[in-house]
């Protein structure tokens, strides 16, 4: 089989080295340069474990190139972003995909497979890309196989899960289905679920929907629990040891390309029907405001005046900061003149971030911790020596171990 991939981003590229991996001839493809010049140098321009020993295998047995234009191929992969558009309900911007479409459709012969990897608004297939398939000339399930399976990979585990996630192959028509399992059997060894492509569309913005609201019911929580005195942490862990129950974990906000994203999708296509979806949005949406208002009654107490923030990323253990409430509250506390704000992140290699610890903690009066990375975890009252008020809020629960010298204020305690 040959493969062209268009989009060599966050799971194009992992997606592609996979196939490559598997004795497919893929190429890849991208509008950036700067990207096709860094793969074509065998280094990877993004951070993910595993990623560079394969690319460097692909390119060495020559299946794997990288190129700024498509070319003919049995199977076309898109997986481009699809970001917000600027509008009320934030709906789905589709113009990467149907540019990649454009693209691609030149090089169209009959018999040819198209997939859409990019999480997209329910109902994108059947009335946006199929149309611009048939209005080149094709009749879907016959000359040419349509189909979307969505990408449901985690960063940090791409290279794992690509394999041994079950897979959602949604088809235009059955004989789509059949075509876009037979491409992914190539090396996934978990289920190939076969269904229409519109229940696969809602399935994966259900996935991330369904913890969206989730963290919204746990954020909701420790707001309710800060207003009645009750420990919040403690109220999760009772519940969870029911058999039936799940209860997230609050923080300072959702993050990251996919749950800030995606519910907005649903959201925009039925804005009068989902509810639920949209309050969680809000919910979690105010949680920034929040932690930056607790921030700054800590301080009052004590007259504080500078602010040492722990992490700037979405979540623990990445270099990622796109959609991040901790960037977020960084910004809000920075347009503060009463404040003098740092920022402290070992993953994040940009100039405004602080590089040592201790100058970051020297004569700080408060220690906001936002993002759960290892390394804040290991930190010891030692390390929180040098602050002028020795105060700590950990918004993600990491610090497990502390002594009495160090306040140590999480959203089990905040009310007391
Ligand atoms: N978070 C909480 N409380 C929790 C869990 C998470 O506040 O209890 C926050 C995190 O700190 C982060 C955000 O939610 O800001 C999202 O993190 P995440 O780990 O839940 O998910 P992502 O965005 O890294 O990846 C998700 C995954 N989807 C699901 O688990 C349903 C992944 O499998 C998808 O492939 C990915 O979205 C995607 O690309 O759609």
């Amino acid at each position: 089989m040959k493969l062209c991939t268009v989009g060599l981003g966050y799971i194009g590229l992992p997606t592609s080295i996979m196939f490559a991996k598997h004795g497919v001839d893929v190429v890849g493809v991208d509008v950036s340069e700067r990207v096709i010049d860094s793969l074509n140098n065998v280094k990877i321009h993004i951070e993910e474990p595993g990623l560079q020993e394969a690319l460097e295998e692909v390119v060495a047995n020559g299946k794997f190139k990288a190129q700024l234009n498509p070319e003919k191929a049995d199977t076309f992969i898109i997986a481009v972003p699809t970001p917000n558009h600027e509008d009320e309900y934030r709906s789905c911007d589709l113009s990467f995909v149907l540019s990649a479409l454009e693209n691609i459709i030149p090089h169209l012969e009959k018999g040819n497979t198209v997939i859409v990897e990019s999480t997209i608004a329910p109902r994108t297939m059947d009335d946006s890309v199929k149309p611009r398939l048939e209005e080149a000339g094709f009749t879907i399930g016959e000359d040419i196989y349509l189909v979307h399976c969505p990408e449901r990979v985690l960063p940090g585990q791409i290279m794992h899960e690509l394999i041994y996630n079950n897979r959602i192959i949604g088809g235009i028509t059955d004989a789509c289905t059949e075509k876009g399992a037979e491409v992914y059997e190539t090396f996934v060894k978990g289920e190939l679920i076969k269904t229409e492509a519109k229940t696969a569309e809602m399935s994966k913005l259900m996935e991330n929907t369904f913890r969206d609201v989730n963290i919204a019911l746990a954020n909701e929580l420790a707001k309710v629990s800060n207003e009645l005195g009750i420990n919040a942490l403690e109220v999760i862990e009772m519940a969870n040891k029911h058999p039936r129950v799940n209860l997230h974990t609050p923080g300072p906000g959702v993050g990251g390309h996919c749950l800030a994203v995606d519910p907005y999708f649903i959201i925009a296509k039925a804005p009068e029907t989902a509810k639920i979806i949209n309050l969680s949005r809000q919910i979690n949406n105010s949680m920034p405001e929040y932690v930056v208002e607790t921030a700054e009654k800590l301080l009052a107490k004590n007259n504080g005046k500078k602010i040492t923030v722990f992490g700037l990323t979405y979540k623990g253990n990445v270099d990622d900061i796109r959609e991040s409430p901790a960037m977020e509250i960084y910004e809000m506390l920075k347009t503060k003149p009463a404040y003098e704000v740092v920022a402290y992140d070992p993953h994040v290699k940009l100039d405004f971030v602080e590089k040592d610890l201790e100058k970051a903690l020297n004569g700080s009066d408060l220690v906001l911790i936002l993002s759960d990375h290892n390394e804040f975890k290991a930190l010891t009252s030692e390390h929180y020596a040098k602050m002028n008020t020795k105060q700590v809020f950990d918004t993600k629960n990491v610090v497990k171990e502390h002594t009495d010298e160090v306040n140590y204020i999480n959203y089990g305690n905040l009310y007391k």
